[in-house]
């Protein structure tokens, strides 16, 4: 029976629609629901792969306590059992949870009520400190309260769009292609991209700024200074509903005197910084839309506002096309933030500091005691688990041993603390493995709530699918611990829909309009209409019950003044600073096709094949000078720890600077957990770290050997010096390599791969050493070892172990150590959706011409469904045509 069931995306904050395509209730595919606000029918490539990543395989089944299964009731009990005593012992403030952005709105709810409302402690935080946690300073400096107050639809109308820090080709891949779509309708449109590397959202920019890592907030008050030289700010609006511009005006004055000064502080041309400042003065319909590189960073805060600053500073806010934008990355980011996730949040936007508002909340939830003050940010919490002053912990939908900074220290802490639960949809992760306690969790088609985008939209996400083994909901995991530990009333929730009730209605609760969050007109929604609920952006209107596309139309702010606050800003430096022990500065981000930790995304073979192992990309001169080459491995070494990873060269980076993907960690590579180079250097007023820019240096990983590996077996464990796992169709690849030489190559295989089996080894001129083991005549196995990573076409290989048996022109090709007849080499996938790799686009640019991505997409489909490599196809053209004609 054929189905279609609505539902959204579980990747990134823009929150796309999905219809999920089933047969006989199996989710066979997904595409794009035409209906939803924030995509319209688009999916992105991770979008739609999501039936892929959905089959039982690495699931963590059954709860467990020490290392064995155990049933729910014993699990439930030693994590109640062992936060009661150590709160009894030690006070609420030494239990802690540390909670994420990929929760439902309803899970969400639930850990921070049982947290600050019932045990009393404001200890919870979330990966929105490593987040969102400046752009919400940002926010609430300025308006008063944390709220976005643009919309997607703002971005197509918009005449200028300024990308800050963000990589939206790659990150928020579906509103790009909207931005993308708009400047083809409307070509006079301008793009401006503000980022140290040229990145593939610089494809559709008409000016691009490298700035100096971490000078945003120099240049934005470059620009405040400039629009208000100029003139071009409007003095009736800040006038009206603004306050504080002297201050703001005279600080930006002081820090940039002349256009000459801001170049200098940024290394931008004063020639791209006038074009930039004419630009701004001249588009009413401005939009600045910024992320990490802004967040990241000691002085993310002070970027955001002075962002801000120029929106209030020209009047461009609460009007179709305009605004500041912080575009959020998980998918329940915003509702974090709307259930008071941070750990200086109380629920539904208010906070500990506004008068009579956490009594407010007690009332509401019949609090027995509320926590009074705010709890430990994120890495703060983190020390205090290492300094064992928290003693028991809960880690929820994250996976901090990889994403935190100074990880190394972060696993240490994990493994000294007492008790850590950690509820996790997956078995095997950096930080499951620390874990004493471990609780399955549902995962993305299984579970039912709701989750906000970036542009303050609520979609439902519904459960369509059976969990596997004993997983169970993340809030009947809250709600059963609340239970043991004596507050079952106020936990007795029956399913998620009375949980969202009670949300909708805090946010109403003694609001009266003074709350920006209001979603009070949903408290009474029946089981039906929850079910059906359609998106619908906040705040609502109770009479209509009609959501808002934007906000501050009528330039009333939630400040106690009514007015906008300018925030006057001192620029500051990233806190690292080059020295000769680590001179080169180490920028770290996104990868297309991965999403953050790789628990899900890498599990789609097809995902993999863009971006296949742990890489540091660096500028060819930069290379030169530490001896390193393409395709080689290097190794990056920061103040605490080390991270190994292929060598890519590309002018796209600036010379100083390398950049090294966030995903990889101990489950995919040796030492490609970039967190742990990372210092613990935070925002003095967020506490988010800076994730951006941390201090390193570089050098040869200096290989005896380097080998490829291609199992149908997964193989572990790994015990070569570098190793990369790669799922691939039928298996697994494995890229390894060795500092020191092996005296038996045959008894290493065995060792490594297996004893038994027929093995057929060569050893000859073709390379030191290759070979096979065949089980019932069909390989299981081949291992190919050179000095030089110039190994044979992996797709053949992999061709070899997916053979049911070995045709005589395989037996041949092993023989020979490379295909007995020519074989079709991709190269690396660059289009993910249709499986189109460089060979084969290059191979059409050069045999038949085809010089745009319109004509490659019309021959080999590239391009053509998610549109997330067309700025790969247009590099390999303007490479090729550069080359032909030198
Ligand atoms: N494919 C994919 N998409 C994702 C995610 C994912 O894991 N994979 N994660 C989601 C999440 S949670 C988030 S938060 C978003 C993040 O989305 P983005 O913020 O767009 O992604 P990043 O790659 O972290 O960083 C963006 C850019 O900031 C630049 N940058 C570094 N330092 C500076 C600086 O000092 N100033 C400026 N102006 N720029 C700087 C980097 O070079 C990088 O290109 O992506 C979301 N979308
Ligand atoms: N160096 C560096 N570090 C960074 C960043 C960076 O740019 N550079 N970016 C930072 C940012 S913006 C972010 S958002 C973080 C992200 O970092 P993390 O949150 O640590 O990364 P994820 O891989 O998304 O971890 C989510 C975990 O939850 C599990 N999971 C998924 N769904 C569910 C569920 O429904 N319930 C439960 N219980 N578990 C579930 C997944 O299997 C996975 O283990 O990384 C931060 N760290
Ligand atoms: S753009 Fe984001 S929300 Fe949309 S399909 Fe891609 S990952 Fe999912
Ligand atoms: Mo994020």
């Amino acid at each position: 029976m054929h189905e279609t069931v609505k539902t959204t995306c579980p990747y990134c904050g823009v929150g796309c629609g999905v219809d999920a395509h089933l047969d006989d209730g199996r989710l066979v595919g997904v595409a794009g629901s035409q209906d939803h606000p924030a995509n319209l029918g688009r999916l992105c490539v991770k979008g739609s792969a999501l039936h892929e990543t959905v089959d039982p395989a690495g699931r963590m089944r059954v709860p467990q306590v020490d290392g064995v299964a155990v049933d729910w009731d014993t699990a439930l009990d030693t994590v109640a059992d062992g936060f009661r005593r150590v709160i009894d012992e030690h006070g609420p403030d030494a239990v802690a949870m540390y909670v994420s952005g990929q929760l439902l709105t309803e899970d969400y709810y639930v850990a921070n009520k049982l947290m600050k409302g019932f045990i009393g402690t404001a200890n919870i935080d979330t990966n929105s400190r490593l987040c969102m946690a400046s752009a919400v300073v940002g926010y609430k400096r300025a308006f008063g309260t944390d709220t976005v107050p643009t919309c997607y639809e703002d971005i197509e109308c918009a005449d200028l769009v300024v990308l800050v820090g963000s990589n939206a080709a790659w990150t928020h891949p579906v509103t790009y292609q909207r931005l993308v779509a708009a400047k083809r309708a409307r070509p006079e449109m301008r793009v401006v991209v503000i980022d140290p590397r040229r990145t593939a959202t610089c494809d559709i920019a008409d000016l691009h700024l490298a700035i100096a890592p971490g000078s945003d907030a120099f240049l934005f008050n470059g620009l405040l200074a400039n629009l208000s030289e100029r003139d071009a700010i409007d003095a009736a609006y800040i006038e009206a509903h603004t306050e504080g511009f002297d201050q703001a005006i005279a600080r930006a004055h002081r820090e940039a005197p002349d256009i000459e000064a801001v170049a200098r502080s940024t290394g931008v041309t004063v020639d791209e910084l006038q074009t930039f400042f004419d630009w701004f003065a001249d588009h009413e319909r401005t939009v600045t839309v910024y992320s990490q590189g802004v967040n990241q960073s000691t002085s993310g805060s002070d970027k955001s506002n002075a962002i801000i600053n120029c929106h209030l500073a020209t009047g461009r806010i609460g009007a179709p096309g305009m605004g500041p934008f912080s575009i959020t990355g998980q998918p329940n980011a915003m509702g974090g933030r709307e259930v008071g996730g941070l750990a200086n949040q109380l629920a539904a936007h208010m906070d500990f500091e506004q008068p009579g508002a956490i009594e407010r909340v007690g009332r509401f939830w019949q609090s027995p005691g509320m926590a009074t003050s705010p709890g430990l940010k994120a890495t703060d919490l983190f020390e205090a688990v290492e300094s064992g002053q928290i003693k028991a912990i809960w880690i929820m939908a994250t996976n901090p041993v990889v994403s935190l900074p100074a990880s190394d220290r972060v696993r240490e802490a994990l493994q000294r603390c007492p008790l850590v639960v950690v509820s996790d949809c997956m078995q095997e992760t950096d930080t499951t493995a620390c874990a004493d306690v471990l609780l399955p969790a549902t995962s993305w088609a299984e579970k039912d709530g709701t989750v906000t985008n970036s542009e303050r939209c609520i979609s439902r996400q519904r459960g369509f699918i059976e969990p596997p083994g004993e997983a169970r909901h993340d809030w009947w995991t809250i709600c059963e611990v609340a239970r043991r530990l004596g507050f079952a009333e106020a936990f007795a929730y029956q399913g998620p829909t009375e949980i969202f009730r009670e949300h909708a209605a805090l946010s109403g609760y003694e609001n009266d309009g003074s709350r920006d969050f209001d979603i009070a007109a949903l408290a009474g929604l029946s089981d039906a209409e929850y079910d059906r609920l359609a998106p619908v952006r906040w705040p609502i209107d109770p009479a209509t019950g009609r959501g808002r596309q934007r906000l501050f139309e009528d330039g009333r702010f939630f400040t106690p003044s009514g007015r906008a606050r300018f925030v006057a800003i001192t620029s500051t430096a990233p806190a690292s600073t080059i020295s000769a022990e680590r001179p080169l500065v180490m920028n770290t981000g996104r990868i297309r096709d991965q999403w953050h930790t790789m628990t899900r995304t890498a599990k789609a073979a097809r995902l993999m094949q863009h971006i296949d192992e742990p890489f540091v990309e660096i500028h060819p001169d930069d290379a030169d000078r530490h001896g390193l080459a393409e395709g080689r491995l290097a190794e990056v070494i920061g103040e605490h720890g080390r991270y190994v990873g292929r060598v890519r060269l590309t002018r796209a980076q600036a010379p100083g600077a390398l950049f090294v993907p966030m995903h990889w960690n101990a489950q995919y590579s040796h030492s490609a957990r970039v967190g742990a180079l990372i210092p613990t250097h935070v925002d003095p007023h967020s506490g988010q770290p800076e994730s951006k820019h941390a201090t390193v240096a570089i050098r040869p990983f200096a290989a005896n050997w380097f080998a490829t590996l291609l199992s149908r077996e997964p193989i572990a464990p790994l015990t070569a010096d570098y190793w990369a796992r790669i799922p691939i169709d039928g298996g697994t690849r494995y890229e390894i390599a060795g500092r020191e030489a092996v005296g038996d190559w045959t008894q290493w295989a065995r060792d490594v791969i297996g004893a038994d089996g027929e093995w057929q080894t060569y050893e000859d001129s073709a390379g030191p050493f290759r070979a096979a083991r065949l089980v019932d005549g069909r390989v299981t196995a081949v291992l190919f070892v050179a000095a030089d990573p110039e190994l044979p076409s992996r797709e053949w290989l992999a061709d070899l172990i997916r053979s049911e048996a070995l045709s005589l022109t395989q037996r041949l090709g092993l023989l020979a150590g490379r295909p007995a007849e020519a074989m079709p080499d991709t190269g690396p996938i660059v289009c993910s959706c249709f499986q189109v790799g460089e060979t084969s686009v290059l191979e059409a640019i050069d045999a038949d011409g085809l010089d745009t991505p319109e004509a490659l997409g019309k021959a080999l489909r590239c391009g053509t469904n998610c549109g997330s490599c067309i700025p790969e196809l247009k590099q390999l053209i303007a490479q090729r045509l550069t080359e032909t004609s030198t």
